[in-house]
């Protein structure tokens, strides 16, 4: 919630606007710039940062003086490189997004959204969109046991959005995944009148055009804020630890510390409980293939990275 305290008045960025930013408070938007100490940070305020407020004398403009401890950050890593870039603050749920056709679904590029939600520890879940094109059912297979929550839309026809809509009420959410594959699209149906802008899959590549330029957060009508971002599909994980990477696949949880060896990998270890799962189909091949690739991933990560 954003109040106004004793003298202290905060807002909450909705999005960086050339210099300033455009910040909310309570349910009035105005113009924001920074000013002083701050300034210094200026480039690391995201969507969703709760920001401290002054007048800003002689202008209509608002004074950011400073920035509220997040209570989480979700940050993009660039992968084959040190940078991380900060996406939103203060995110409740992250809701990664696939369609089902045009662009392809690409699990394992869901598979590598859904461990970066858990290592910046917030709650994740499925969506699976453009319903009407084709049936979801392998989809919703291959997320069954990870346990996510998954809803499937058609932002074309409306099918699920009410579902999907529900979920998003009373806190903080973000859609992340490719172009094209309907985030905007989404919040469109979930709030009508919104308008944000949309972008045809191209023809040729069939991939999406990197329609949503920058990261926006959307007040709600009923409740809840929601943060469009651009489709990204290179998303690295360095800085991951690899010891706690097979605990950011939830189903692979029950059995981690039960293996043999204190320090499985869980690749091919005798006494390993997780190979034992997939054996047992608890686990999915094609989920423990995604943890593989990652992990030799992690570990192949130039020591100064670390
Ligand atoms: N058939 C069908 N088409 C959809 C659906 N949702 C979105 N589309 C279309 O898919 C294309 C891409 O939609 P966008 O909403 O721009 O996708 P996005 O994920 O926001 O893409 P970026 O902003 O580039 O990351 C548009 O042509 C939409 O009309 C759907 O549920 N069914
Ligand atoms: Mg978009
Ligand atoms: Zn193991």
């Amino acid at each position: 919630m954003v109040t106004t305290g004793q003298d202290r008045l905060l807002g909450r960025v909705l999005q960086r606007d050339g210099a300033g930013y455009r910040v909310l408070v309570a349910t009035t938007e105005y113009r924001a710039v920074l000013r002083g100490r701050v300034k210094r940070d200026s480039d690391k305020l995201v969507a969703g940062d709760i920001v401290q407020l002054e007048p800003d004398a002689g202008s209509e403009l608002l004074a950011i003086t400073g920035v509220e401890p997040r209570r989480t950050l979700l940050e993009r890593r660039v992968p084959d490189g040190r940078g991380t870039r900060p996406v939103a603050a203060n995110i409740d749920e992250v809701f990664v997004v696939t369609s089902i056709r045009d662009p392809a679904p690409v699990p394992q590029l869901l598979d590598r959204l859904l461990v970066l939600a858990e290592v910046s520890s917030i709650p994740a879940a499925v969506v699976l969109n453009k319903v009407d094109m084709a049936p979801p059912d392998a989809l919703v297979e291959r997320f069954r046991l990870t346990g996510y929550p998954i809803y499937q839309t058609s932002a074309a026809t409306g099918a699920g959005v009410e579902e999907f809509a529900e979920a998003l009420r009373r806190h903080a959410s973000v859609v992340t995944g490719a172009s094209g594959v309907g985030k905007s699209s989404l919040l469109n149906a979930v709030q009508p009148g919104l308008g944000l802008r949309v972008g045809a899959v191209s023809e040729k590549s069939r991939r999406g055009k990197n329609t949503t330029v920058s990261a926006v957060m959307i007040p709600l009508a009923r409740g809840g804020f929601l943060v469009d971002t651009p489709g990204f599909s290179d998303v690295g994980l360095w800085g991951v630890d690899a010891r706690e990477l097979a605990s950011c696949f939830p189903e692979m949880r029950p059995f981690i510390g039960t293996c043999r060896f204190n320090d499985c990998h869980h690749q091919h270890e005798p006494g390993c409980q997780v190979l034992d799962a997939v054996a047992r189909g608890e686990i999915l091949p094609d989920r423990l293939q995604s943890y593989h690739l990652l992990l030799d991933e992690i570990r192949a990560e130039p020591e100064e990275w670390e």
